[in-house]
């Protein structure tokens, strides 16, 4: 299996919810590393322009105004088969749907608030981490 990134925001309901330790140890003890991540705050601008591919849905909106409610925790993550392994880390994007033990099925409120984002795609997982980092602040050789 090949060594991969993956991008993921702390979503503003686990920030509010003073869940940022717990889900990134959760995500440590996955066994992910972490090569960037900083507190942000996003604009209605900067949430729509990430999540751009649902502007059509019915739940975009919604979706552009939880997004910049407050502040964010966006991190670029590496591990041997990261997309799917995180995916299944997280669970399905509706709580009530997510895997017991998953972190939306343990933290989530709904599929509105999910508590965390993961890149579908190697491919988008590199768009996605461009969209929050610069080359310089991803810190790919840590030893
Ligand atoms: P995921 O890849 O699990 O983040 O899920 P999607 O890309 O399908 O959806 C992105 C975000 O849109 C979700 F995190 C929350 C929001 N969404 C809704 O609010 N309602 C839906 O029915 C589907 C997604």
């Amino acid at each position: 299996m090949a060594i991969e990134r993956t991008l993921t925001i702390l979503k503003p309901d686990c920030v509010r919810k003073e869940l940022i330790g717990e889900v990134t140890r959760r995500i440590q003890d996955a066994g992910f590393k972490i090569l960037a991540m900083k507190l942000t705050r996003l604009t209605k601008d900067t949430a729509g322009g990430f999540y751009a591919v649902h502007k059509e849905r019915p739940f975009f909106d919604e979706l552009v105004e939880f997004m910049s409610s407050g502040a964010c925790v966006p991190m670029v993550l590496e591990k041997e088969n990261a997309i799917t392994d995180f995916r299944t880390l997280i669970g399905a994007t509706n709580p009530v749907e997510a895997e017991p033990g998953t972190i939306r099925a343990d933290f989530a409120d709904s599929v509105g608030e999910n508590i965390i984002h993961g890149s579908d795609s190697v491919e988008n997982g590199k768009i996605e981490a461009a969209y929050f980092f610069t080359e310089s602040e991803i810190v790919a050789n840590q030893a």
